[in-house]
């Protein structure tokens, strides 16, 4: 699918603001791509799609985390860790995409995965560091980023978790089981 005809579909499913946060990531990730010789057009795909399915209702991805056998584990946390799931199973079934890259990228841009791959890592920084993004910290992010990808996506975990704990939120495992895959292998 080409760019043009990708941006088009998200645009449908979301806010001015969400749209505009994606072509932040999708800017993003390609220069990143570009940077770790990943391949640009998966990474460019990918962002396009990662917020796709933010906007569905709670029932809506509740009952397609059931139907679809997806982690049951998901429903006792946060709904907000929900689209990234549901979003690779929608750009599947409703856009059409069947690359397992784009979809396990998708799918990983959250919560982060042990076995996340380079292009993984690189999607899910892009949604963290994007110009449009004002989290604390992401200064420090943004140029690590394009120095040490996994350094970058250890910071943001840091930043993600901390900023959870002060919420007195829980965190997935998955979130945690990232953050000490990568820190022992710095
Ligand atoms: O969809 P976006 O807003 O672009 O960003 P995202 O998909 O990375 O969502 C991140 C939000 O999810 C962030 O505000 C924190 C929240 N969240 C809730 N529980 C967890 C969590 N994020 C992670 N990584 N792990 C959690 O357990
Ligand atoms: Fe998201
Ligand atoms: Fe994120
Ligand atoms: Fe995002």
């Amino acid at each position: 699918m080409d760019r043009a005809k990708a941006l088009a579909l998200v645009k449908e499913q979301l806010t001015d603001k969400r749209y505009e946060h994606t072509v932040g990531v999708m800017e993003t990730a390609v220069q990143l791509a570009e940077k770790y010789g990943v391949d640009s057009r998966k990474a460019e795909l990918a962002a396009i799609f990662h917020d796709y399915a933010k906007f569905r209702s709670k029932e809506e991805m509740r009952k397609i985390i059931i139907d679809e056998n997806m982690p049951k584990q998901l429903l006792e946390y946060h709904s907000e860790l929900w689209h990234a799931p549901v979003g690779a199973y929608l750009v599947r079934t409703e856009a059409g995409i069947l690359d397992e890259d784009i979809l396990q990228a998708i799918r990983f841009h959250t919560t982060g995965n042990k076995d996340m791959n380079m292009l993984d890592k690189i999607v899910f920084l892009a949604d963290y560091i994007e110009p449009g993004r004002k989290f604390p910290g992401v200064d420090d992010v943004r140029k690590v980023a394009f120095e040490n990808l996994n350094e970058a996506v250890v910071m943001a975990l840091r930043n993600t978790i901390k900023f959870l704990l002060d919420k007195k939120q829980p965190i997935y495992p998955d979130t945690l089981e990232t953050y000490n895959t990568l820190i022992r292998c710095q």
